[in-house]
């Protein structure tokens, strides 16, 4: 305060001083004008004193941005009842033997998201991240609630990553490219999104590049698993986290697009405070193969594999984890593969096969015991803007002790995409 008042008393005497003989320093607008010549002179100051530690705080700030996204709309046909219309999951036992038909228009596709890269922090570490949102949340068909699929930032500091946030798995990043709502998951493809700490390393191997991730991911953040009832996940219950581990490789062939295999492992604990069948702790385990082979730019195929217990947290065993009934942990093996073909710069199709089969002798009557889908899809996209695709699902899902019910589902949908990028 003494500073800013010297600061004061000298910039007024400076004033006066330079108007210290005319007649202006005697007029109404004087006061006026030492008042407006005060503001600009500590504006000025303050903006002296401040960019040099401005420049500082540049260390680590964003350098790049980009924005993109897409405005979607689907418009869904099913001739059978699934559990959900929208987002189906399976085919539901049929009631009265009825076969019924529904019908599904949304916007909830839609997706918004923000790229960040930051400067270097130090000469070797620098930071990057993201923020992806869609509207898959609930709400009403015409208030949809917004969701949030990726937030997070990585440290980089040459081979090492240090990824703090909510992305997808670790394990089995592959997706079918139909069925782009619920990806076949609990019907052969595994591996959804979770809040994570991952910590990965890289190095070049030949002419590919080998890369070694382990991650602590928040139990129970899919299947909400609360076997109890007792208000608590039960993987929180268990005090450790889900342990994900991954080495996978991808590699440069004679085609555009690289090769890409690898191998991952599952590890978490469950626990409850009132047991269920005489059981307090559960485990789910689980490995886990991926693989994109692109034989030629025009034709390749892609798939996974998995194999494990109490899966439901990563969307394996068709919804079921552990029987609640035996408390024992249902034991479930899957897969997807599919093959597409580019014959056109602007044209893509694609004809899949997936299926999630629990072991039966984990299940009790009424349960789904196999849940599988055929598809084929066209997806043509006449500019990079624009895309309008149209999928053929043929599904079935089988329950123990019932038999198996079958539906149709055709799926056409629109999409505007958007990518802007801007650097500092
Ligand atoms: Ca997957
Ligand atoms: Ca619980
Ligand atoms: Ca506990």
């Amino acid at each position: 305060m003494t500073s800013y008042a010297t600061g004061d008393w000298i910039l007024m005497s400076c004033i006066r001083a330079l108007f210290a003989f005319t007649s202006f320093q005697k007029s109404f607008l004087f006061t006026r004008f030492v008042s407006f010549v005060k503001v600009c002179g500590w504006f000025l100051f303050g903006l002296f004193v401040c960019l040099p530690s401005t420049t500082w705080a540049k260390k680590g700030d964003v350098r790049k941005i980009s924005l993109y996204g897409f405005a979607r709309f689907d418009a869904i046909f099913n001739d059978a009842r699934f559990d959900f219309a929208q987002f189906a999951f399976v085919v539901k036992p049929r009631l009265n033997g009825k076969r019924e038909n529904e019908l599904d228009l949304h916007p909830r596709l839609s997706r918004v998201g923000v790229r960040l890269w930051s400067g270097k922090l130090t000469r070797d570490i620098h930071l990057d991240g993201r923020v992806e949102i869609d509207f898959h949340n609930g709400g009403s068909e015409s208030r949809a609630f917004l969701r949030l699929r990726h937030v997070y930032g990585v440290f980089h500091f040459k081979g090492l990553s240090l990824l703090f946030g909510q992305t997808g798995h670790l394990v089995a990043q592959l997706s079918p490219s139909a069925n782009n709502d619920t990806t076949m998951w609990n019907a052969g493809n595994i591996g959804d999104r979770a809040p994570q700490l991952r910590l990965g390393y890289s190095f070049q191997l030949g002419r590919g590049k080998l890369s070694v991730q382990v991650a602590s991911v928040m139990p129970n953040a899919v299947d909400k698993k609360d076997l109890d009832k007792n208000g608590t996940l039960d993987g929180q219950d268990a005090a450790s986290p889900a342990v994900h581990a991954r080495v996978g490789f991808v590699s440069p062939l004679w085609t555009k697009r690289p090769f890409r295999i690898a191998f991952g492992g599952v590890w978490a604990r469950e626990e409850v405070s009132k047991p269920i069948a005489g059981k307090s702790e559960f485990s789910s385990l689980g490995v886990f193969a991926e693989l994109d082979f692109p034989i030629h730019d025009l034709v390749g195929i892609r798939g996974e594999w998995f194999l494990g217990q109490n899966l439901s947290d990563l969307r394996g065993g068709i919804k079921q984890g552990v029987n609640p009934v035996r408390g024992t942990e249902i034991r479930t093996m899957g897969f997807w593969a599919e093959v597409w073909g580019k014959p056109l710069k602007w044209l893509t199709f694609v004809v899949g096969y997936s299926q999630d089969q629990p072991n039966i002798e984990d299940l009790e009557d009424g349960n789904a015991s196999l849940n599988r889908v055929f598809w084929v899809s066209a997806m043509i996209r006449p500019v990079p803007a624009f895309k309008i695709a149209l999928e053929y699902l043929r599904w079935y899902t089988a329950y123990k002790g019932d038999k198996m019910y079958d539906g149709n589902r055709v799926n056409l949908h629109f999409t505007y995409y958007f990518d802007w990028t801007s650097r500092f």
